[in-house]
């Protein structure tokens, strides 16, 4: 087996849960690689080297360029604020190592249309984590979908809701709370919730043609962190849109860090001809079917407990019956990854695939502010709106 250095940019929740999947791939799942915890790197040297420590970083490092341009690493991994994927990643990828990054890509779809430009260029391996389309059940859903049980698709309605961000004595801005500071985010819930929604929706469902939006900055002013002065706050609080798709097919999508009582629901339902699905985060291993084929008698929506060997991933886990959860979706991207390694190709979704999702993220936020419906973008550095 080869062994492949990783070097891991960022220490926080994400940092975690990449540093997971790299450490529980190879006792679950059969790929060619092993991935070494080779050097995770960070700002803070005290906290970079608790981290170290505790998941088995062999060194550490303050400065990502000594990571970038380490011999010794073979993939960079960013799981660092939005603000520095583009500049690291590009760096990486001219160094000639393969890159992971966070979602969002970059902070809108000009920083990541540089991105993905420098992995071409390189032809790097590259991948963005996007880890909700490994829920089995939603990779299941995909399955449905593309082997037409569903048929001719009429709906698409998909939710990402939270709460953690309601009351005005949060300050915005610093670790933990940079999704507030729209400098380091590029955008609220809309980069950050919808862009999920939007992922897997591009995945399940194919290209959005077009979209009318609207955004919300409920708290306008908050302290900042690192300047301690209360500041305009620029990112949006909520945000809503419509969309229709190529296939015909019309959409609701909404995310909020307002919805009281909702710490994490992703939620999506898709009505098609024949049959209907429903999922939610909150019951991931669940898959809601209503198939209007079946018999008269017994027709109804069956809820399928989705840990069956013959659904995706699951014959890699536990036996029949018994669940796995949210971190399992981040190891079956790394396997994902390695095994595409293996055969010399990169797993989606790719930067580019992510661009894509980028596209229609700057065309809600666009229509949001336009105050009209906005064409997204199909062609690379072409805006269809000018
Ligand atoms: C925000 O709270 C957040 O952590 C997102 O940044 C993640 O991408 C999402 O999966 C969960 O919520």
């Amino acid at each position: 087996m080869k062994k492949l250095n990783v070097g891991m940019i960022g220490y926080g929740f994400m940092g975690r849960t990449h540093s997971n999947a790299f450490s529980q791939v190879n006792h679950f799942f059969d790929v060619s690689y092993r991935p070494v915890l080779k050097t995770v790197c960070a700002r803070n040297r005290d906290r970079a080297g608790a981290f170290a420590a505790r998941w088995g970083y062999e060194t550490v490092e303050t400065d990502w360029r000594a990571v970038v341009e380490s011999p010794e690493i073979d993939l960079v991994d960013i799981a660092s604020p939005n603000d520095t994927h583009a500049e690291i990643a590009i760096a990486a990828a001219q160094a000639g190592k393969m890159v992971m990054c966070e979602k969002p890509l970059g902070r809108n779809a000009a920083e990541s249309e540089t991105m993905v430009r420098a992995v071409e260029a390189a032809k790097v391996p590259n991948m963005v984590w996007y880890n909700y389309r490994r829920v089995p059940a939603v990779t299941l859903a995909k399955q449905w979908i593309d082997e037409g049980r569903l048929g001719r698709i009429f709906h698409y309605r998909a939710k990402f809701l939270q709460d953690w961000t309601i009351s005005s004595d949060l300050p915005q801005g610093g670790e933990g709370l940079w999704r507030l500071d729209v400098n380091v985010a590029g955008s609220g819930v809309t980069g950050d919730l919808l862009a999920h929604c939007i992922d897997t929706a591009l995945w399940l469902n194919g290209g959005i043609s077009e979209v009318s939006a609207m955004t919300e900055t409920f708290i306008k002013i908050r302290k900042h962190n690192l300047t301690g002065k209360v500041e305009p706050v620029g990112i949006d609080d909520a945000s809503a849109f419509l969309a229709r798709f190529h296939n015909g097919s019309l959409a609701t999508f909404e995310a909020t860090r307002y919805a009281r009582g909702h710490k994490a629901l992703y939620t999506f339902e898709i009505n098609g001809e024949h049959a209907s699905i429903f999922w939610d985060l909150h019951d991931l291993h669940r898959l809601q079917y209503f198939d209007h084929r079946d018999e008269g008698a017994t027709r109804g929506w069956r809820s399928v407990h989705i840990t069956d060997s013959d659904h995706p991933y699951m014959k890699n886990w536990w036996v029949p019956g018994l669940q796995i959860g949210y971190e399992h979706t981040f190891i079956h991207q790394v396997a994902d990854f390695l095994a595409a390694l293996g055969e010399g190709t990169s797993a989606a979704p790719t930067f580019g695939d992510a661009l894509l999702t980028d596209y229609v993220t700057d065309a809600v936020l666009a229509s949001a502010a336009g105050r009209r419906w906005v064409t997204v973008r199909a062609e690379r550095g072409k805006d269809a709106n000018a």
